[in-house]
């Protein structure tokens, strides 16, 4: 164990949400946070590892219980004022009365800095100016966050008053809102509480910051390969197989729509893990695009497209088709309209036949037609796959992980409802980027196509950026 790694107590009264706080800032989903006060009973130390690096710790303590006691007795300690806390801790250890007290004291005693939690939507009351005192008392570098449980109410100025008088560093710091910047504003403010810290936690901001961009690397290679996926997606089958070749072109048209649908769970999934979402299920806002359905019509209206680019959609029809599969593609159209509703009905687009006689790569011979739903030639297609995984991907990095509701968002506009669509916004430099990537997943020439692909891959990683910085 490297000792020489910076360590801070989150101390506060009960219920205040300490435990949300270490959560939101070991981005840790399994801490116990609970509406229960009391909740957590013993300190326990969260460490934050970087590439297998030990890189801070925070220890979350269970809150104060009798806070004017312990303070009597810290009044009345005149002793070596170093030793204060080690003193209070042989003194008390076998005494139910302070056992709380004597467990919140412990880390700081081994040496941890304070960082102490207030609930700024109450007000401050005469046990909180114990506690403070109690803590300046401690002398060990400290300081308040205000972390707001209710936007309704709001008591931060008259926290801040108070707190002039007992800390070396103030923040707002919201369990439930922060995100990454504020992690980072959150670390470059305890670096003020101690001199002596400073060199060591900018290291730790530096390695942060770091594995933040590794990790928006990693999402937009995992968002372009998804994406790629799914653009050369297809599935076919022999005509001859099925009895009923309407049947059999919904049937394939599912399955490619399932497919489809998979490779965006995964997707989604391996964004979710690689922000360390791991226990719940980051519930989504009521009003996401991503409530619906992928091949929901819904999902093309949020996203901006009209009916009129549907039905142009629709219009294009790719692969030389056969009669016979001209005739269930009508059905399959239809069916689906009614069915299931979605692109894959407006886009007939994404339906072509072609006559592979001869050409089982087992070597059995197929022969007649083969009806195939996919590759999808729709171009819109690309920019829903794309919309998508952006706005999945800033759900996921504006959740904290001290957050246990369900509840959606607030201050949800009409407005906000009815537009989601990024791309929308992109500039027509980056929509060409697309326009060429998507010939390029389609083409035969290498080179191009590579350097098309590349071109892509790089503009995911840059709105994945922008939406980082955007986060502020
Ligand atoms: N809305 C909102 N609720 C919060 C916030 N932080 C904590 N809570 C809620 O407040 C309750 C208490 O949070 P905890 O983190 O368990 O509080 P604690 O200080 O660790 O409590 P004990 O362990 O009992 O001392 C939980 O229901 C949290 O979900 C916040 O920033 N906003
Ligand atoms: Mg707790």
């Amino acid at each position: 164990m490297s000792s020489d790694i910076p360590a801070f107590a989150v101390l506060g009264h009960p219920n205040e949400g300490k435990s949300a706080v270490v959560s939101t800032l070991t981005e840790n989903d399994q801490i116990r946070v609970s509406p229960v006060p009391g909740e957590t009973t013993v300190c326990r130390t969260y460490t934050v590892t970087i590439d297998d690096q030990k890189i801070i710790r925070f220890v979350d303590t269970p809150g104060f219980q009798v806070p004017r006691q312990t303070l009597a007795w810290f009044n009345a300690y005149d002793k070596d004022p170093g030793q204060i806390l080690d003193e209070f801790i042989a003194a008390h250890e076998s005494d139910p009365f302070f056992a709380d007290e004597v467990e919140l004291f412990r880390p700081v005693a081994r040496g941890a800095g304070i960082i102490y939690v207030v609930n700024g939507s109450r007000p401050v009351r005469t046990d909180d100016l114990a506690e403070m005192e109690i803590l300046r008392l401690t002398g060990r570098p400290r300081m308040a966050i205000i972390n707001s449980k209710h936007m309704d109410k709001d008591y931060t100025q008259d926290w801040r008053r108070e707190f002039g008088k007992h800390f070396n560093s103030i923040r707002v710091f919201n369990a439930n809102t922060a995100n990454f910047h504020d992690r980072i504003a959150m670390l470059e403010s305890l670096k003020s509480i101690d001199q002596e810290w400073e060199p060591v936690l900018a290291g730790v901001i530096q390695a942060f910051q770091a594995e933040w961009e590794k990790r928006n690397r990693l999402a937009s290679a995992y968002i372009t390969y998804a994406i790629e996926k799914s653009l050369r997606c297809s599935v076919s089958q022999s005509v001859h197989d099925s009895k009923d070749p309407v049947m059999a072109q919904e049937t394939l048209a599912r399955a490619y729509q399932d497919q489809i649908r998979d490779i965006e769970k995964s997707l989604f999934h391996h964004i979710r893990t690689l922000f360390k979402h791991r226990v719940y299920q980051v519930s989504l806002p009521e009003y996401s695009v991503l409530q619906h359905d992928l091949f929901s019509k819904k999902t093309w209206d949020l996203l901006g497209l009209t009916r009129t680019q549907l039905a142009a959609a629709g219009a294009v029809v790719g692969g030389s088709v056969g009669a016979m599969v001209d005739t269930a593609a009508h059905g399959l159209t239809f069916g689906l309209f009614t069915a299931i509703g979605g692109i894959l009905g407006a886009g007939s687009a994404i339906m072509g036949g072609r006559r592979v006689a001869d050409k089982s790569p087992a070597g059995i011979r197929l022969g007649g037609d083969r009806i195939q739903v996919g590759p999808n030639e729709n171009p819109q297609f690309l920019y829903i796959l794309l919309d998508r995984a952006l706005i999945y991907y800033s759900h996921i990095i504006n959740r904290p992980h001290g957050r246990r509701d369900a509840k959606t968002m607030t201050g949800v506009t009409e407005d906000t409802v009815k537009k989601q669509g990024i791309v929308t916004g992109l500039t027509p430099a980056q929509r060409q980027v697309c326009a060429r990537y998507f010939k390029a997943v389609k083409g035969r020439k290498r080179i191009k196509d590579k350097k098309a692909e590349l071109a892509f891959a790089v503009l995911v990683q840059s709105l994945l950026d922008d939406f980082s910085r955007k986060t502020d």
